[in-house]
């Protein structure tokens, strides 16, 4: 007889504006998450290592002009090409961290405010992809994100579009979603995010289903 399945994995997304301490912060709660014998990978969005990717990257490091709709549409196509191997590693019992999804792909292009991306629109191709267990929204002034060493060279780093990012993100908040207060200290923040996450890995084993984007 087969071996039963093993207990799903939590499906975990860290979004926020750039500099709120999302990478800082999944690195460590992934190594705690393994300290703890949970089997867990982080992940990226964008993953730059795609040939989908590698455009991605150019456009961000202004290597390539690209349309904004079509670029926002390779976001997404980034994150489907993804999907599969997302929900084996679940199923197979690994938790994934995951620096950004798709709110991060509807927030950054609605704050364009270009004629046709508006948030309906932009929503569109993401929807149907894996829907995470929780979102924990690393919250930060956009004052506070450019007091931190300021912001880098890439495209969207700028003080008054990361503004207009923020106000993006608040309307896409929903039940799943986590208000963390990224102005604390990295171990107060860790801190937090850690029993947080424990309860959504454990309620996760126990059988809760995965859900879709945008149910
Ligand atoms: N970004 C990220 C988007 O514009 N759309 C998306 O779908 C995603 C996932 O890419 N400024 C933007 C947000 C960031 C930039 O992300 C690169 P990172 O986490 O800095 O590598
Ligand atoms: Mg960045």
């Amino acid at each position: 007889t087969a071996a039963p399945a093993p207990p799903r994995g939590a499906f975990l997304v860290f979004e926020g504006a750039d500099r709120a301490g999302k990478s800082t912060q999944c690195g460590l709660l992934v190594e705690h998450l393994k300290a703890q014998g949970v089997p867990a990978e982080l992940w990226r969005f964008p993953d730059r290592t795609t040939a989908i990717g590698k455009m991605i990257d150019a456009y961000l490091t202004s290597q390539a002009e690209i349309d904004d709709a079509a670029v926002h549409l390779l976001f997404s196509a980034n994150r489907w090409e993804k999907s599969q191997e997302l929900q084996r590693k679940l199923a197979a019992g690994t938790t994934l961290v995951v620096d950004r999804y798709a709110y991060s792909g509807v927030a950054f292009t609605a704050a364009k405010a270009k004629p046709g991306l508006d948030r309906q629109w932009c929503q569109a191709p993401d929807a149907g992809l894996p829907a995470p267990d929780a979102v924990f929204f690393l919250s930060l002034s956009t004052e506070a994100a450019a007091a931190r060493g300021g912001y880098g060279e890439e495209r969207y780093e700028k003080a008054d579009f990361q503004k207009k990012v923020l106000e993006q993100f608040q309307s896409l908040r929903g039940p799943a979603w986590r208000m963390v207060d990224a102005s604390q200290s990295v171990e107060a923040i860790q801190q937090q995010l850690r029993e947080a996450a424990g309860a959504v890995v454990a309620r996760c084993a126990r059988g809760a289903p995965l859900g879709r984007l945008w149910e």
